[in-house]
């Protein structure tokens, strides 16, 4: 299954947890990493008393179930001291699983694609660097979402 794994972190070196989410992505089981876009930096959507945001998506092939591999995004998070607090508030490392196949899941624990995916500039953009001609599913085609959809102080990092 093609699968888009999207990454964010805003504290404690944002960088280097979005790299080791990477590695920790690359010895999953049953799974290979496709391609990951660069690094992005924006402005914090939501309290705007937190960090500026690092942002980036990898591919990944995979034969994980959708539910085991938001279980195995979970563990990694857990592994780099994700602590919940406030809604849309700070966070160490974040991993989303933005889109699993053609598949539209809608269950308590698991909502794919991920809401919000086409207004977010930190998901659209860094995807579209992956591969311009995904179409998501209820969406539509990831081209027509990235022409609605302004940067908000979006800017794509040189280094990966
Ligand atoms: N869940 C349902 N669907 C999914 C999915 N497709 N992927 C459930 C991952 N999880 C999914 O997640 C809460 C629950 O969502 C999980 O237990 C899972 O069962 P969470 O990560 O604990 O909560 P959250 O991330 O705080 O809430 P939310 O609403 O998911 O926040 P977002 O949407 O992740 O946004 N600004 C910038 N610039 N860049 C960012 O990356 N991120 C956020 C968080 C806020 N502002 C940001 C950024
Ligand atoms: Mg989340």
């Amino acid at each position: 299954m093609r699968v888009f794994i999207g990454i964010g972190s805003n504290v404690d070196n944002p960088e280097g947890q979005v790299n080791a989410a990477q590695q920790a992505l690359r010895i999953l089981p049953k799974t290979h990493v496709i391609a990951s876009s660069s690094m992005y930096k924006s402005p914090p959507m939501g309290p705007q008393d937190q960090p500026d945001y690092i942002n980036a998506v990898t591919e990944l092939e995979t034969l994980l179930t959708p539910h085991y591999l938001l279980d195995c995004l979970q563990q990694i998070e857990q592994q780099q001291g994700r602590v919940r607090g406030r809604h849309w508030g700070e966070r160490t490392i974040d991993l989303d699983l933005l889109l699993y196949d053609d598949e539209l899941i809608a269950d308590a624990r698991l909502k794919v694609p991920h809401p919000g995916i086409g207004e977010r500039a930190f998901v659209v953009y860094p995807l579209a660097e992956i591969d311009a001609d995904i179409s998501i599913p209820g969406k539509g085609l990831l081209i027509n979402l990235l022409a609605d959809c302004p940067r908000n102080g979006l800017e794509r990092l040189e280094s990966k």
